[in-house]
């Protein structure tokens, strides 16, 4: 039976990530590697959210916190447990987290050796020679280990969101490693603390969600092969701040309530945590936006850790994620922490918001 086989032959998200890169004869595990040290800080910041609300009583870490002393908040021991994990993996060079203002370069001795077969044919002295050898790759993560914690408080779906670079060669990593287009991302996923913890996926082949058992400690397959709808019923945006937008944005959100080709008005949802609702979009349907305003023409998010990862999982569901003027996946950052305004969801509703861009000239 199926359903038999569903409980008894699990698809941890080791296994799932394990099968996908036999498919490549030079893998040698060290993507692998690398996701388990993030599963690993997903499973720590997930157990840590669970207990927020019980932090001044235990803390955070469990521990009975009898002096009362002050207790580290759960977005700056995210970032330390990311840090730990993600140097101890001994796959990356370089880490960007949004809570840090510069770029993390690990420490040579820590940045591991991953090397990557290679094999190439040329010309010398008019006969062909073909060479085989090894190459080093080494990881860059970009990340923010813990989005929308101003919804910790009041116990509102949060996440962690990442994003992943492969430097091919044995350079001294730099900024410009990670100053690269969304498009050159070899993965990105985010994790949500939610009713239940969640991990979305994407190797660039197709988008992938897995769900913890908290009882195994286990990510497991929930989700094979997540493909948004085309067209979805559902826009989300801070609508407090209409009165700042440009044309095409309060054009398209004017169309969502009052539509003029007769169709039915769309449904507004806005948890304002990004993780929550691009969660929400990538499964149902529609458009998530945060768009430029007058206040802030660059928008809110950044581009590095929560535009770049989220753009690459839409358009590996099948969606669309626009800045207004090109493709999310182009942009060059000039600056780590650089903003952008972002359109994302169903392809057709994207196309809609293109329209009204190139409408305006
Ligand atoms: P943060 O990184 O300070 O938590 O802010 C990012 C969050 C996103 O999760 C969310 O999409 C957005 O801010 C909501 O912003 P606003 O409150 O302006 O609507
Ligand atoms: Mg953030």
């Amino acid at each position: 039976h199926a359903a038999d086989a569903h409980r008894t032959d699990l698809m941890t998200i080791t296994r799932f990530v394990l099968n996908e890169q036999s498919k490549y004869p030079e893998s040698r595990g060290d993507f692998t590697i690398l996701l388990n040290h993030i599963v690993l800080g997903c499973k720590f910041v997930c157990s840590s959210v669970n207990k927020a609300g019980l932090a001044k009583l235990i803390g955070l870490t469990g521990e009975i916190n009898i002096q009362g002393e002050e207790q580290k908040k759960l977005d700056v021991l995210s970032n330390e447990v990311f840090i730990k994990a993600l140097v101890s993996s001994g796959r990356t060079c370089i880490l960007v987290s949004e809570e840090d203002e510069d770029a993390i370069i690990v420490e040579p001795s820590k940045r591991g050796r991953c090397f990557h077969l290679f094999s190439a044919l040329f010309l010398m002295n008019n006969c062909f020679h073909y060479e085989l050898g090894l190459i080093q790759c080494r990881y860059c993560v970009v990340f923010d280990p813990l989005d929308g914690s101003s919804n910790i408080d009041c116990g509102v779906s949060i996440g962690t969101i990442f994003g992943i670079y492969m430097v091919k060669d044995d350079h001294e990593p730099t900024l410009a490693d990670v100053l690269q287009p969304g498009k050159q991302m070899v993965a990105a996923g985010y994790c949500m603390y939610g009713s239940s913890c969640t991990l979305v996926l994407s190797t660039g082949k197709g988008v992938n969600g897995f769900t913890l058992d908290p009882s195994l400690g286990e990510f497991i397959l929930t989700h094979p092969d997540i493909r948004i709808p085309k067209k979805g019923k559902i826009y989300s945006v801070n609508e407090g701040n209409a009165k700042n937008w440009d044309g095409p944005t309060a054009k398209y959100v004017e169309n969502c309530k009052f539509p003029k080709d007769g169709s039915p008005s769309k449904s507004l949802r806005y948890i304002g945590s990004m993780v929550a609702d691009v969660h929400r979009t990538l499964l149902y349907g529609g458009t998530f936006m945060y768009p430029a305003d007058k206040k802030s023409p660059s928008g809110k998010l950044r581009v590095l850790y929560e535009v770049f990862p989220m753009s690459f999982l839409m358009e590996n569901a099948g969606g669309q994620a626009f800045t207004g003027k090109q493709r999310a996946l182009d942009l060059v950052p000039t600056k780590i922490h650089d903003r952008s305004p972002i359109f994302l969801g169903s392809y057709d509703d994207i196309e809609e918001i293109k329209a009204l861009y190139a409408a305006e000239g």
